[in-house]
Order: structure tokens, then C-alpha cells, then sequence
């Protein structure tokens, strides 16, 4: 049976536009416009961070977090949509402004760690078993301002608080090797499964591969997905473009290298990607350009580059391909790749 994806986005993804240069191109909209809108567009699952689920979550006690979890939980069921995943936002407040898991402030570390624990709590409400950490600020502009060693010695401590407080969490960390900091203490996806054997449970700690992410790398997204996929390993996907290493862009899926994503959803149909729930998550975002009326389609066009390429994967003739392979000619399977994703 071929395999049927499900697909994925988080309320971040309808961004409004502003940059480091300039303030926002659309008017924010209300969480219940965005999962109206995630369901008009036939998606089964959203993705959060903390604070996406319990707004302004700081500020609130531990009842009152999971009182509002609650009141979301009925939202989604009521629209029967999905919570993928949830992640703690540990790099917005003044309390991470030198990293969290990794701060040279104890009490900063300790925050991190117990707004990890409060992510865990909603995760519980909303019936996800998955945490991701995009470890944003675990890193440095200035090397020698923090010990490195130590710093992955705390990022493995932090994720076994996290693991002992619930034995049912799996923990995907996303790793990204610049941006915000210079450099990022877990940069790829071998150090991702590095780090899980530093944890007293490596078994409940994979991956998250962003294509963009990979790019930013250096490396080859289909690779990444391949090598994590051979650990059984990739629990979440955040897929999307990148012209080459520049600021992180999320753009929508194929956008500047529709060849890649071919080879991205080639691994991922070749290893059976989503046949154990997984989600296709599409971490986009509009162009700054967009109007509030097209705010949508960088989301829906995504899903259809996906699904094209799926139609491309399975009509790829691989007995061909193979003996290309077999004749040593390169050169003709190159090109045949070049004209078969060009064939109408
Ligand atoms: C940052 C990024 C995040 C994570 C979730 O580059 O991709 O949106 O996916 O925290
Ligand atoms: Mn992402």
C-alpha cells in the first residue's frame, strides 16, 4: 500500500512579515482564524510551542497553564485536528538571553528547565508524547564566553530532568547550526544522536531535520533525513527551502531547489516516512510581500510540491535508474532525473 501522509503546521507559520529591518506587512490574527484556517485548508495537525498554547504562559501559575491547555484540547478535538508536537519557547524571554539550558546564570539554567517541565505538563493535556527543542541560544557569539563541554553536559542534564518527570515523552531535538547565535553547540543530526547517548534514556531522544536547517549546514537535507531515518530516529520533519547560506528563510517546499525536494521525499517514501504516525510538517513562512488575502498559499503550495513529488517518486522508473547505476552512468541517470522532473 503506498503511503498516505498527514500533514502539519504551527500557528507560527502564518507570520505577519516584520525583520530585523521593518515592522509587520499584515494585521496578527486570532489563534481560532488560524486553526480555521488549517482546517479549511484539510490539514489533521497543528504544532506548538508553549506559549502558542497558553499564551503569555510566564505569567501564569501551574493550574491555570493546564486549565487553559484543557480549554484548547476541546478546541481541537471539536475540530478534530491533532497537536503533533510541543515545544518550549526558550529563547524570547530576558530570563534566555544568554542561552537556557546552557546560561552561565543558575537561575536562568533552572528556568529553562522548569519551562521545560510546564511544556511537558501541556503536551500531557493536549495527548502528545512528543517534545521538540529547537535549542536556539545553546550556543555563543564569543567562544570563549562559555565552557563548550559543559554546555553539552547541560543540555544532556536538562533533557534527563525532562525524561525522568514523564517516562512517556519522546524528546525530537531540531538542530540548526547558526541563527540565532554564531554558532550552535548541536549544529546537525549527528550530533543530535550524539547527544542522545548522553541522556539516561537515549532510546526516547531523535531527531527533527528542517531541510533549511540542513542547508544552512552545508549539507544535503535527503541525507540527513536517510541518516536519522536509519536510526529510526526521525520523529518529526520540518520541511521547506533555502537559497543557500543566508539568514534562515522557510520558504515554501521546492522553492530554490526543486531537485533536493525530490530527493527529500524519495528517502522519505523509500523508508516509509509517517507509517508510525509521523506528521509532514511545513515550517514556512509568506513571503514579506504577501497580501492578507493570499496568507494561505505558501502552505497549501507546499502540500501540492509535496504530493507532486510524491506522483514524481512513484512514477520514477527505478529498474532503469538501476541499471544506469549498474553501467557506471552517471551521467545518464543525472540526466534522466533533469528530464524526468521536467516531464509534464
Ligand atoms: C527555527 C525553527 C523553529 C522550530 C520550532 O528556525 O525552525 O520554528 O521549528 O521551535
Ligand atoms: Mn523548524
Amino acid at each position: 500500500m503506498p503511503q498516505k501522509y498527514q500533514f502539519c503546521f504551527g500557528p507560527w507559520n502564518f507570520s505577519e512579515g516584520s525583520d530585523p529591518y521593518g515592522p509587520i506587512t499584515r494585521q496578527p490574527q486570532t489563534f481560532d482564524w488560524k486553526l480555521a484556517q488549517l482546517k479549511k485548508l484539510g490539514f489533521d495537525a497543528m504544532m506548538f510551542h508553549d506559549d502558542d498554547a497558553v499564551p503569555d504562559i510566564d505569567n501564569k501559575s501551574e493550574a491555570q497553564i493546564l486549565k487553559e491547555a484543557r480549554e484548547l484540547k476541546k478546541k481541537l478535538d471539536g475540530e478534530g485536528i491533532a497537536a503533533e508536537m510541543v515545544a518550549p519557547r526558550l529563547w524570547f524571554s530576558p530570563n534566555t538571553i544568554d542561552g537556557a539550558y546552557t546560561s552561565n546564570n543558575p537561575k536562568h539554567r533552572q528556568y529553562a528547565i522548569d519551562r521545560s517541565l510546564r511544556t511537558i505538563d501541556i503536551a500531557r493535556v493536549l495527548d502528545t508524547d512528543l517534545i521538540v527543542l529547537w535549542l536556539a541560544r545553546e550556543g555563543t557569539y564569543v567562544r570563549e564566553s562559555k565552557n563548550a563541554r559543559r554546555s553539552v553536559e547541560y543540555i544532556a542534564q536538562a533533557i534527563d530532568k525532562m525524561l525522568a518527570y514523564d517516562k512517556k515523552i519522546r524528546i525530537a531535538i531540531e538542530p540548526k547550526p547558526n541563527e540565532p547565535m554564531d554558532h550552535a553547540y548541536v549544529p546537525t543530526i549527528g550530533h543530535v544522536l550524539a547527544l542522545a547517548h548522553l541522556t539516561r534514556d537515549p532510546k526516547r531522544v531523535g531527531a527533527l531535520i528542517e531541510s533549511a536547517h540542513c542547508i544552512l549546514a552545508g549539507l544535503d537535507a535527503s541525507d540527513e533525513i536517510a541518516f536519522a531515518m536509519a536510526f529510526n530516529k526521525l520523529w518529526s520533519l520540518h520541511l521547506n527551502d533555502q537559497n543557500g547560506l543566508k539568514y534562515d528563510q522557510d520558504k515554501p517546499f521546492g522553492s530554490a531547489n526543486l531537485r533536493s525536494a525530490f530527493d527529500q521525499v524519495r528517502v522519505l517514501e523509500q523508508n516509509k516516512f509517517g507509517s508510525r504516525g509521523e506528521y509532514v510538517n511545513f515550517d514556512v513562512h509568506p513571503f514579506r510581500t504577501t497580501k492578507p488575502e493570499h496568507w494561505l498559499a505558501h502552505l497549501d503550495n507546499s502540500r501540492r510540491t509535496f504530493l507532486k513529488l510524491v506522483d514524481k517518486v512513484r512514477s520514477f522508473n527505478e529498474a532503469k535508474a538501476s541499471q544506469m547505476i549498474a553501467d557506471r552512468n552517471y551521467q545518464a541517470l543525472d540526466q534522466y532525473v533533469i528530464e524526468h522532473l521536467l516531464k509534464g
